[in-house]
């Protein structure tokens, strides 16, 4: 049976402090908990400070582009329905450049984890806004502070389609682990925003800003996360500061849908195609 250390490959390059450890940490536990074995897991993730989490996880990985997680861990999942498929990265790689396949994702519902490290700020880049960053905050893009209104991953995730969402904080690792845990044993496409604050270039959204905001969900009496109204106007009260299983409702994976339950990923396909299917494939494209 694997044990942490299977989970681990190189030393983490991260500032000291960084949100970014509890997340490897929470998601190394799991697999350990659940009985993985690295071999049955892939991390997928793009460009950024936590999108290194792949170089630092020993599972099978794919460091990906700049926004391009989902996508690559989709076609990974569909090719191989047997392998654990987590996507990973950070708000401006998951809700900035790579919002279109995020939206996708939800209402597709592939059956895989992602979990986007939020930490309001574009931490590889030294500083600048990212799409989660609240109005008026001040950064090196916004020294004026932020003129638009944020991204509401939570929401945005709900109303288009996802099957899952919750959020977690760094600070809670506890709770981290076992939101992590319920998104990978969700059947479909699981979405764990993470609180991973940035100490080096947010000094705003610290821990103890978070601490002091944070109202948690899976405490609160008569919270139904099958809901979606209650979810919907819940977040919204709390400015998105939240945590907890927010939102679950069951429905069929992409897989289950477009392969049936017969049928396999290409990766158990056979490579070669009989003579006869190919003949059938020539003479086709002649007729047309
Ligand atoms: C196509 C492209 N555009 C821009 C960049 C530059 N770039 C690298 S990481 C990054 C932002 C990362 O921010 P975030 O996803 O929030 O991750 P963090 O570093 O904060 O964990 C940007 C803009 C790039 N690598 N590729
Ligand atoms: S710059 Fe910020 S996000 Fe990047 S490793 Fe340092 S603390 Fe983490």
């Amino acid at each position: 049976m694997a044990t942490m250390a299977d989970f681990r490959y190189d030393k983490a390059t991260w500032c000291p402090g960084c949100g970014d450890f509890s997340v490897l940490a929470a998601l190394q536990q799991v697999c350990v908990r659940m009985g993985l074995e690295p071999e049955d897991v892939c991390c997928v993730s793009g460009i950024g400070c936590s999108g290194k989490i792949s170089q630092h996880f020993g599972s099978y990985g794919f460091h990906s582009l700049h926004g391009r997680s989902l996508p690559t861990a989709q076609g990974i999942k569909m090719a191989n329905q047997d392998l654990t498929v987590i996507a990973a990265g950070g708000d401006g790689d998951g809700y900035g450049i790579g919002v279109g396949h995020f939206v996708h994702a939800c209402r597709r519902n592939v059956d895989i984890t992602y979990i986007v490290m939020d930490n309001h700020i574009y931490g590889l880049t030294t500083g600048q806004s990212s799409p989660t960053s609240k109005k008026g905050f001040k950064t090196k893009t916004s020294p004026q502070g932020v003129a638009e209104e944020p991204i509401k991953p939570l929401e945005l995730a709900i109303v288009s389609g996802a099957s899952f969402v919750a959020q977690a904080f760094s600070g809670d690792l506890k709770q981290l682990q076992r939101l992590i845990e319920e998104g990978m044993k969700h059947k479909g496409f699981s979405l764990i925003n993470v609180f991973s604050p940035c100490v080096t270039f947010n000094r705003v959204n610290t821990y103890e800003w978070f601490k002091e905001n944070i109202v948690n969900f899976d405490e609160e009496e008569g919270y139904d996360p099958t809901n979606k109204a209650m979810a919907l106007q819940r977040i919204a009260e709390t400015d998105s500061v939240c945590t907890g299983i927010l939102y679950q409702e069951q429905r069929p994976a992409f897989h289950e849908v477009v392969l049936g339950a017969t049928e396999q990923g290409t990766v158990k396909v056979p490579l070669e195609i009989p003579n006869d299917e190919m003949q059938a494939l020539i003479d086709q494209f002649r007729r047309a």
